[in-house]
């Protein structure tokens, strides 16, 4: 974690435990705590320098902050903690980050077990509802008990994996300054981050250099690093601050390739290539590609070498799963994928109209500073109250606005579009002859996730039937290592996807990530047609388009597969 994070993560703290506290106004200032946090994570400076170089006053401009909360900053920033943080500590002594994984539970339910069962953590709140003692707590019925341990064991499952989009600022700033070190002559992050997997277990560095011992040296030294737990002469093992594990290796140039694709991995990948180097006569490893039984190296330069010399072509990271990419490559068919940097619009993004952050304009100008030619403004529809969901007349309201910025915007175009709700039936909470007037329409489902399997696709089906459903958005509704998403038979609305000519999204927010990458071969597969979407609240999440990206990669999309690859004219075609 950046500075910035780690105060975003404080702030958040304060208002968690502010809430759990139930102090006079709570609600209020627990708000503006969590609306600070936003502020100072979304900032493109950071925070220290701001107040270096503009002391309290420029902290005050910062939207958001005022000044009970500039003071809190200035301390953080002064002593690394904030006193009122540690009082509330002491006061209630839960395990924030572990209590808030598991959905459902909030700050009252949090206030309310501690009070009575003394529960602080993930384990005393599993033991807890392991012996019934939860349904004690007024407000906790016997289902939500049982609902809560269901969540504890895919907490569990999850395995201490971190989701990518969340340590990926580290990661890429940890190679960033690898690259630009004295001596370096290559650097990368390899293993699953390189291959865009959803979560990672640790980190992983390669680094072609000379000496290794300078490497080492700056490795384990990063200002990042919070304990060394292993270094040797070309390799170091360290814990991150934030708690994830990373590696370093270093390799003599001569060897970079055939190192990068080792520890690119993945391990099954890796064990299919060295059978097809066996089979030639070869022998691969991480040093190299070697004739068996001798040291004569035949590759080991650069990946493209070593796949060549195997009789391969070149296989893109995010398909090195050994799901059938090698058989592909053998026969020269391994697919043109949707390229990083190749969207042209995107297809979900969000306004203060209802729950984003920035005016309609701020989001477009934004959209187009990132490089975008269009966005599609698809705020909440009127069911979801919570989000102050727009009715039928502010949807078109909303258009009609839209029609005016388009105007004023140059070589940018914004299309009037709903994220609508699905309701409990398949039915839409807008009247198709107003979403027919909109230029494009997204659905979703944002309630009664707990229908049964067959109800849920059938309440899928119905919208993908609707003729003013252009697309279905974040199809199965999962959160990363948080919720598992609803029930959904993914091959049935697939096929109603494929016959209706209904686009199925990947949502890019590293949170949701769905369709997961199976689910996004299974519609390439079934020639359904999918966009990729930033699901943008604040103007900086743009940049999440990449891991959609790289899902739909995973996926084996290509970009005749991804429609929002199109420009604006020829999408509106396309759709049905
Ligand atoms: P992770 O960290 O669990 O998200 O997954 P990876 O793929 O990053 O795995 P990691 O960090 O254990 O190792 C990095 C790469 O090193 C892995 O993708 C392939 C290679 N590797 C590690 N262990 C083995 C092994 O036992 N055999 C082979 N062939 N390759 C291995
Ligand atoms: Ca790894
Ligand atoms: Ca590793
Ligand atoms: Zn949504």
């Amino acid at each position: 974690m950046g500075k910035n994070e780690q105060l975003a993560k404080a702030l958040r703290d304060i208002g968690f435990l502010t809430e759990v506290e139930d102090a006079e106004n709570a609600q209020f200032k627990s708000k503006a705590y969590y609306r600070a946090a936003d502020s100072v994570e979304n900032l493109s400076a950071d925070v220290a320098d701001i107040y270096k170089k503009g002391g309290v006053a420029a902290l005050l401009e910062i939207p958001g902050i005022g000044k009970a909360i500039g003071e809190k900053i200035v301390e953080f920033i002064n002593k690394g903690a904030i006193h009122h943080l540690e009082e509330l500590k002491k006061q209630i002594p839960v395990d924030v980050d572990q209590m808030s994984s598991i959905e459902g539970i909030g700050p009252k339910t949090v206030k309310a077990i501690y009070k009575k069962l003394g529960v602080t953590d993930l384990a005393s709140l599993e033991s807890a509802a392991k012996e019934g003692r939860l349904k004690t707590v007024p407000g906790i019925s016997a289902k939500k008990e049982q609902d809560i341990l269901k969540k504890i064991e895919f907490a569990k499952k999850s395995g201490g994996r971190r989701i990518i989009g969340e340590v990926w600022p580290l990661a890429k700033g940890i190679e960033s300054r690898l690259q630009e070190l004295d001596g370096v002559l290559s650097a990368a992050l390899v293993g699953s981050a390189r291959r865009m997997k959803e979560t990672v277990g640790d980190l992983d560095f390669l680094v072609a250099a000379k000496d290794a011992g300078s490497v080492m040296d700056f490795f384990t030294k990063m200002q990042e690093v919070e304990e060394v737990k292993g270094r040797g002469p070309a390799k170091a093992f360290v814990r991150l601050e934030g708690g994830i594990d990373a590696d370093v290796l270093v390799v003599p140039e001569e060897s970079w390739g055939s190192a990068l694709l080792y520890f690119t991995g993945s391990k099954d990948h890796n064990v299919e290539l060295r059978k097809v180097a066996i089979d030639k006569k070869l022998r691969l490893n991480e040093w190299g590609l070697f004739e068996a039984g001798t040291e004569k190296m035949v590759a080991g330069r650069t990946e493209e070498q070593v796949y060549r010399a195997l009789g391969l072509q070149w296989i893109p990271p995010e398909m090195r799963e050994n799901t059938g990419e090698i058989q592909l490559a053998a026969k020269n068919r391994i697919p043109g994928l949707v390229e990083y940097g190749s969207l042209k619009g995107d297809l979900q993004v969000h306004s203060n109209s209802t729950d984003g952050t920035a005016t309609i304009e701020e989001m477009a100008r934004a959209a187009k500073e990132f490089g975008l030619d269009y966005i599609a403004l698809t705020d909440h529809t009127k069911s979801l109250a919570m989000a102050g969901g727009l009715d039928g007349g502010e949807l078109l309201e909303q258009a009609h606005e839209i029609a005016e910025l388009n105007d004023r915007l140059d070589g940018f175009r914004v299309l009037a579009s709903a994220e609508v709700n699905i309701m409990k039936d398949g039915s839409l909470d807008i009247p198709n002859n107003v979403l027919d007037k909109l230029d494009i329409v997204g659905a979703a489902i944002h309630s009664n996730f707990n229908l049964p399997k067959e109800e849920q696709t059938a309440r899928l089906a119905k919208a993908a039937e609707n003729p003013s459903v252009d697309i279905i958005f974040h199809p199965t509704g999962r959160l990363i290592n948080r919720r598992e998403g609803y029930p959904v038979d993914i091959e049935r609305l697939v096929q109603v996807a494929r016959d209706t000519g209904t686009v199925l999204e990947i949502d890019a927010h590293y949170n949701r990530l769905d369709l997961k990458d199976e689910y996004v071969r299974l519609a390439v597969e079934n020639g359904v047609k999918l966009v990729i979407d930033s699901d943008a609240h604040h103007p900086v999440h743009f940049a999440f388009l990449q891991f959609g990206i790289g899902q739909a990669r995973r996926g084996w999309a290509k970009p005749s597969d991804v429609l929002n690859t199109l420009s604006a004219d020829r999408l509106l075609k396309a759709i049905k």
